[in-house]
């Protein structure tokens, strides 16, 4: 029998014939369940065992007892106001330490509630990292004391002129503080040198003039948004038009006052500056750039994280951790630029694009979404890849974890975020929790498709509004 429990467990052993547990009416799993933390397992692991006379676990930390109850909440079948879960032994432990999720505020606007509720989903996943991105071309989201400008001026705009919005202190303050209770830490990103064109709506002096390419040209020909002008918000879908002026010591003291606020109000170990896409950038300025920056925030007391274009940078500090978002197959040297952090001593985060981008169709002529990445991403294709095999060079021990992005183009509502992400992030969480592909009879296509359909029930309790995607049989639900 294979019970709904995703992300796979390392362990698992049922008993088809044994009697399972039945809680008396009206009691929950906190009424039932004998918790006990013994350290000294693996961080965030935990052993589950039911059986008709009752529920027990043992975690090695909080974070274990946390997990196992989102793996009980899984294995839950209600009837009337009892409940029961079938005898089950589980030994549990994730594979990777960082394993995350990344939602683009920037592009779309989505006020703290919504971040809360996507923070309940991922958590539920066994994902521990939240990945904020901040501010992009088309606007600024984080209001700072430093520099309040931003917060006043290049908030209100987003994609295709939908209402824009910023996160106050406090709201940021309330967002860790929901993750922290559920076991996530917030990686905050400011990106630069590029996607920086919403900076000059609050500080024209610190960036250049759009470099209107053929490839903005054409975004703006495919999705409309017009031409990103100097002063004045951009709400389309282009990318590599904006540059911060790299040679300009008030560059520096900009990013100093934004990461060091940053910092200050961010107690997880990382600040990511991103550092994607920077084609209106010269390679040396980039080189430059990327290296100070990432000093910058080492001298801050904080972890580096960059997308894998920084890796091309010779002076990076070598703490930095880097971001790869080529594809399973990587193309045009971005697996060369990601090996770097590892040359360098580091590690890396896994987002191939082709695979865990939720913000790709799930399959052609979706409504939402987009096709860059090598057309549509399919649950079997999010699902069917292996992380210590997708960079020659980069095994087990250069990898930090695993990360879905979803970037919010197209992406307006809780509603969108629901219907992209799910059921694709339990692949990704999947990739980033459980043991190596084919390592168990769990670890393969066959078993997630079968233990994700299961978990159709929960999710719609949840009010989680799943894509019903045709590769997954959601009847037994
Ligand atoms: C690429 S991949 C981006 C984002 C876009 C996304 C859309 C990467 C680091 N940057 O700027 O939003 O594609 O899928």
């Amino acid at each position: 029998m294979t019970l709904a429990v995703v992300p796979a467990p390392a362990e698992m052993r049922t008993d088809a014939a044994a009697a399972p547990f039945t809680a008396a009416p009206g009691s929950t799993i906190e009424d039932v369940v004998s918790f006990r933390v013994v350290p000294g397992g693996p961080p965030e692991s935990y052993r589950l065992r039911v059986d008709g006379t009752g529920i027990e676990i043992t975690a090695a930390d909080e974070a274990g007892l946390f997990y196992a109850v989102q793996t009980l909440e899984q294995l839950q079948t209600f009837h009337g106001d009892s409940w029961s879960i079938p005898a089950v032994e589980i030994a549990d432990a994730p594979r990777f330490g960082y394993r995350g999720l990344m939602l683009d505020v920037a592009r779309h606007f989505f006020d703290v509630d919504t971040v809360k509720a996507v923070i309940d989903r991922a958590a539920s996943l066994k994902l521990n990292r939240l990945h904020l991105h901040l501010s992009d071309d088309q606007a600024w989201r984080i209001a700072l004391a430093a520099r309040p400008l931003l917060a006043e001026r290049a908030s209100a705009s987003a994609v295709g002129g939908d209402p824009g919005g910023c996160y106050t202190k406090a709201d940021y303050a309330e967002i860790v503080r929901h993750a922290a209770e559920r076991h996530m830490t917030v990686v905050p990103e400011i990106d630069m040198p590029g996607h920086t064109h919403a900076v000059g709506l609050a500080h024209p002096e610190l960036v250049e003039d759009p470099v209107v390419s053929d490839a903005v040209q054409d975004a703006a020909a495919r999705f409309g948004g017009g031409l990103p002008t100097a002063g004045e918000p951009y709400t389309g879908f282009a990318v590599g038009f904006s540059s911060l002026r790299v040679g300009d010591e008030a560059t520096y003291d900009f990013v100093a006052d934004v990461f060091g606020e940053l910092a200050a109000m961010t107690p997880g170990p990382y600040l990511h500056f991103g550092g994607d896409e920077s084609l209106a950038t010269s390679d040396d300025d980039f080189a430059v750039f990327v290296a100070r920056v990432s000093q910058l925030i080492a001298d801050l007391g904080k972890t580096p994280i960059a997308w894998h274009e920084a890796g091309a940078a010779p002076r990076l500090d070598d703490t930095t951790i880097g971001q790869y978002w080529g594809f399973t197959t990587p193309t045009a040297g971005m697996d060369e630029k990601a090996r770097a952090f590892v040359a360098g001593g580091s590690q890396l985060i896994l987002s191939p694009a082709d695979a865990v981008y939720l913000d790709m169709k799930p399959e052609a002529g979706f409504p939402l979404g987009l096709e860059w990445a090598d057309g549509p991403t399919s649950v079997r294709r999010a699902y069917e890849w292996e992380p210590a095999d997708l960079i020659d060079g980069v095994g087990e021990n250069a990898i930090l974890g695993v990360e879905a992005a979803l970037w919010t183009e197209t992406v307006r509502t809780l509603h969108d975020i629901d219907t992209l992400a799910f059921p694709r992030l339990a692949a990704a969480a999947e990739a980033a929790w459980s043991p190596a592909t084919g390592a168990s009879a769990l670890r393969t296509w066959e078993s997630f498709r079968t233990r994700v359909g299961r978990l159709g029930p929960l999710w719609a309790r949840r009010g989680i509004r799943f894509h019903r995607s045709s590769e997954i049989d959601w009847s037994a639900a």
